[in-house]
């Protein structure tokens, strides 16, 4: 293979999917040199057979607003790869959705759901609908219109969607509701991050950020150093870092910043377990505006409009938001103000620029796919207790986690560790699940 050439094909074939040619890169430039020694993955044009997803669903979408007006949005499935198990990602519900967004993320999500070592493929859906301002009756009758067009392209050995931005268990359950009326079967399998009690796992919600603090815990202990007294930064504020921030609490750690579209939240004493509960209501009132944490906790919480989570002086950064979310400059002022690690939660939160500041600095950096993958591997144990009808207790899920985690980090380590004994987070992730994947597509044969 030869990354160079591979993108230049991809770029003229698919003009403009910027993310999507990002995505794809990363990747390629980490697995050359393994994928070179390997003549029978060139043989089989394993790489080019795995950046073209394997189908891609678009449909329309109509629904009548608060206001009785007709509204009309786009709905996608991107149905990437099944080497390892049925198609299983995310739908997100933004309004900046497009298919290079969900062709990156789909792309993604193979080679993160491979680290989790569960038979899950790779997927990503969702719509270019924005929840924001919306009543709670516009939001179900959005899910309801949008599970009109694709229950019949997903099933719980077929394809099982979950939440992703923009969409948690109040949306879950809504999609849910129509599947089953549709489908005329309670298959719980077909969707996962569905609530407690029909169908959900406990520890579901908190699964992506509890995850992400686990691995994060390791990265710290891999030069002997500890989570207790670190500050720490997070963007967002919704269900990612809602769990991250009552795990890295829970582990000693302050979060001092929690960031929103609106601009910045510097908590200096750290975030108390009121805060966090305020998250909740915070992301489930549609507003999306990080200021009102401060106006729920005056002189706790400071609002400074406009600026980053990157702004305030940290230990450890966490995207735990959206795509390119840090960029070099961002990552430079990080470094300037004396962070010690990044760890990506968010799907490619760092741009390439930002990745190679901090790299290039020395710090530790741990890409997106590794970090987050809690969330998906917590889906992956929902599916098993949906197929055996049973469910298990918080603490038996918890430790499945935890050991699902830890088998990641390990897997990092063992193909990101550099002739100098540096650890490349990022080619360790990359090779770690590209292997898994090129493996069974061998083993399966041209299709
Ligand atoms: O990005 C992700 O891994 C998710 N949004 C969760 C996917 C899932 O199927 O649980």
């Amino acid at each position: 293979m030869n990354v160079q050439t591979i993108m230049t094909n991809l770029e003229a074939k698919h003009p403009g999917e910027k993310e999507y040619l990002q995505a794809v890169r990363e990747v390629l430039e980490s697995v050359e040199e393994v994928y070179n020694q390997h003549p029978e993955f060139e043989k089989a044009k394993i790489v080019e057979r795995l950046v073209e997803p394997d189908r891609i669903f678009t449909f329309r979408i109509v629904w009548v607003d608060d206001q009785g007006q007709v509204q009309t949005n786009i709905g996608y499935r991107v149905q990437y790869n099944a080497a390892l198990g049925a198609y299983k990602g995310g739908l997100r519900f933004h309004p900046a959705v497009n298919v290079s967004m969900l062709k990156f993320l789909g792309f993604e999500q193979i080679f993160k759901n491979a680290l989790t070592n569960l038979p899950l493929g790779g997927g990503k859906g969702g719509a270019d609908f924005d929840p924001t301002g919306k009543s709670d009756g516009e939001i179900m009758r959005f899910c309801h219109a949008f599970m009109y067009e694709l229950w019949r392209n997903i099933g719980a050995d077929l394809d099982s969607p979950a939440g992703d931005v923009g969409v948690g268990g109040r949306e879950i359950g809504y999609l849910y509701g129509m599947y089953k009326k549709l489908a005329r079967e309670h298959s719980t399998g077909a969707l996962t991050g569905k609530s407690y009690g029909w169908g959900g796992s406990l520890i579901r919600p908190e699964a992506t950020g509890f995850g992400a603090m686990y691995y994060v815990n390791r990265m710290v202990k891999q030069v002997s150093d500890t989570m207790v007294g670190k500050r720490i930064a997070l963007s967002g504020f919704g269900n990612v870092a809602w769990g991250a921030a009552t795990k890295a609490t829970e582990l000693g750690a302050k979060v001092v910043a929690i960031s929103g579209p609106d601009g910045v939240c510097e908590i200096p004493e750290g975030i108390t377990p009121e805060m966090i509960n305020y998250m909740l209501e915070m992301r489930a009132s549609n507003r999306n505006r990080v200021q009102d944490m401060a106006d729920k906790f005056p002189g706790k919480a400071i609002f400074t409009p406009g600026k980053k989570a990157w702004s305030v002086k940290c230990d450890i950064a966490c995207p735990c938001a959206f795509q390119n979310e840090m960029n070099a400059e961002d990552a430079q002022e990080l470094i300037n103000n004396g962070v010690q690690y990044v760890a990506e939660v968010s799907n490619m939160g760092c741009q390439p620029g930002a990745i190679s500041t901090v790299q290039n600095a020395g710090i530790p950096f741990a890409p997106g796919k590794a970090v987050n993958a809690g969330g998906v591997a917590t889906s992956g144990l929902e599916i098993c207790q949906n197929a055996a009808h049973i469910s298990w207790t918080a603490e038996e899920v918890d430790a499945k986690l935890q050991k699902i985690m830890n088998d990641i980090y390990d897997l990092c380590i063992e193909y990101g560790k550099e002739a100098d004994g540096t650890i490349n987070y990022v080619k360790g992730a990359n090779i770690a699940g590209f292997m898994r994947v090129a493996k069974a597509m061998l083993a399966q044969g041209i299709v």
